[in-house]
């Protein structure tokens, strides 16, 4: 079973993924990230890059729908979101789920959020991430050196890939990683 600290932090991700605050997931959380990325980045409509953004966002859409929604419709509920992360990072942990959501969460940062693209994602780079899911951005200086445990004032694809684990299945309040996407302890509004 989850702890209470991981269902916390799980429905917290459920609630930042969930844009337009609905209490469900569905095609446009996903779309309108995507539209927003593109506005911020100002790529034209229709380009390759907007392309680009706009089917990787809705891979991981895609993934989450055939891991946990059942039956045919569109739609993931928050508590079969957090039922299926209870069999998956409960006691014990499956490891090959959690390599799975570990890679995708990394990936859904990094294509979106590493603009100049050199494999880290500075302060600058991580509030449009702040911005563009709502989160309360007095967190994001916590966050931000939560996330860079060497203290060089970027995030490497190691320091996100371990503050993903951490966030996910670390039953530890003080984890740093818990701190990952913003102040877990509340509900994005
Ligand atoms: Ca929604
Ligand atoms: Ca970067
Ligand atoms: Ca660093």
């Amino acid at each position: 079973m989850l702890s209470e600290l991981q269902r916390t932090k799980l429905g917290y991700f459920f609630s930042l993924l969930d844009l337009n605050r609905n209490d469900l997931l569905q095609h446009n959380d996903f779309s309108d990230m995507a539209e927003q990325v593109r506005l911020k980045l100002d790529l034209e409509e229709g380009s390759s890059e907007h392309k680009y953004v706009a089917e990787k966002s809705i891979r991981l859409f895609h993934q989450l729908l055939s891991d946990i929604s059942h039956g045919d419709h569109q739609t993931i509920r928050k508590d079969e979101w957090l039922s299926f992360f209870d069999a998956k990072f409960g006691d014990p942990v499956d490891e090959g789920v959690l390599e799975t959501y570990q890679e995708l969460i990394y990936l859904y940062v990094f294509d979106f959020f590493d603009h100049n693209r050199d494999g880290f994602i500075t302060k600058d780079e991580y509030q449009w991430f702040f911005e563009i899911f709502k989160l309360d951005e007095q967190f994001l200086d916590k966050s931000f050196s939560k996330l860079d445990s060497n203290g060089d004032s970027k995030v490497s694809r190691y320091e996100m890939l371990a503050a993903i684990e951490d966030f996910l299945i670390s039953d530890d309040p003080d984890s740093s990683g818990n701190w990952a996407f913003g102040n877990w302890t509340v509900n994005p509004k």
